[in-house]
């Protein structure tokens, strides 16, 4: 061989060995989440990343980008759909659309309270969502918490569904939600997540609606200081994962993902009580006025429309609505 032909044969083994070990050391994905560093879900997905690589030997590994760098929630739905990003943490609220199963958790006051919310999941209706978000090509790795949404606004305190006549009102890329403030005599504002604080600002809408968490990370409570604790929704949040990727996982790797998640959703969850209170004392030291809602069964009997409406477009979901109601 002249040293021409070694250097060929030497240069192809480098080329063989280089491509297999870049085939077995698989890619590393990319995550998505909305929520700002601190907040209880990044501490989670950041845990959940770091469990990930350390149970799998470095195997799977995660990047996650937070505060909604990777653009907004309905935009990175498709996004993990498609396979563009691998993981995700989404609230159901905007899955609902594309997930009919989903969709019933943003029918208003559909559940009794933020425990009944964990009895439905563990159930036979958990099971039923995330088969339709299985067959939207989302795998339902864990559950996250996300607490129950009220009202606030930078106008006064709501006490009766009369209150929110006229007002502009910010809601999440959802029919349901829409109809929601339609049915109160407001005008609702499909916006993301990452606009309101500003629209609040600027007057471009009166309020909106979260969780106390959210309420205090985004700032929202220094432009929105009346929040009347109506307690309407409560939508529980996923942590997902793109179905092909989860697919092509050999059965011991798909056994490792699932328990890095459900012990990021441990973290997650213990995080998301404390934050709640933390939450409410500082925006309540910061200066927002907060009042319950006097006869909270006024709000859940305008939504009647709402119920029959979604009923009556999707016959077929009145089953599991009635096994979340029937749920005790
Ligand atoms: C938060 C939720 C986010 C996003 C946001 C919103 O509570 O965790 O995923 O849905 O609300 O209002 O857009």
């Amino acid at each position: 061989m002249n040293w021409l032909k070694k250097f060929a044969v030497l240069a192809l083994a480098i080329a063989v060995m280089v491509g297999f070990s870049v085939s077995a050391q698989a890619k590393e994905w990319k995550g998505w989440n909305i929520h700002v560093p601190g907040y209880p879900n990044t501490v989670a997905l950041d845990k959940f990343a770091d469990l990930l690589s350390e149970k799998s030997g470095g195997k799977m590994t995660l990047k996650m980008y937070h505060s909604g760098t990777l653009g907004s929630q309905p935009d990175a739905i498709e996004q993990v759909r498609v396979g563009a990003l691998e993981i995700a943490n989404f609230s159901l609220g905007p899955l609902g659309p594309i997930v009919p199963e989903a969709n019933v958790v943003s029918l208003p006051f559909i559940f009794k309270d933020t425990d009944h919310v964990w009895r439905v999941l563990d159930g036979k209706a958990g099971e039923m969502i995330s088969e339709g978000c299985a067959k939207k090509g989302l795998i339902v790795l864990a559950w996250y918490d996300a607490g129950a949404r009220s009202f606030y606004n930078s106008k006064k305190a709501i006490n009766k569904p009369a209150d929110v006549t006229g007002m502009k009102v910010r809601v999440m890329n959802n029919d349901l939600y829409s109809g929601m403030i339609s049915a109160l005599g407001g005008n609702p504002s499909p916006m993301a997540f990452a606009e309101v604080y500003q629209s609040l600002k600027t007057g471009v809408v009166d309020g909106a609606e979260n969780n106390w968490p959210s309420y205090e990370s985004t700032g929202h409570y220094e432009v929105a200081k009346y929040y009347s604790n109506s307690q309407h929704l409560i939508i529980p949040e996923i942590l997902a994962i793109n179905a092909d990727v989860y697919n092509k996982l050999s059965a011991g790797d798909q056994k490792i993902l699932r328990a890095a998640a459900q012990e990021s959703a441990v973290v997650q969850r213990d995080l998301w009580k404390k934050r709640e209170k933390a939450s409410e004392t500082k925006v309540k030291e910061g200066g927002a006025v907060v009042n319950e809602i006097p006869e909270k069964s006024a709000f859940q009997a305008a939504m009647k429309p709402v119920y029959d409406k979604f009923l009556a477009a999707n016959p077929g979901l009145k089953p599991l609505v009635k096994l979340i109601q029937e749920t005790p």
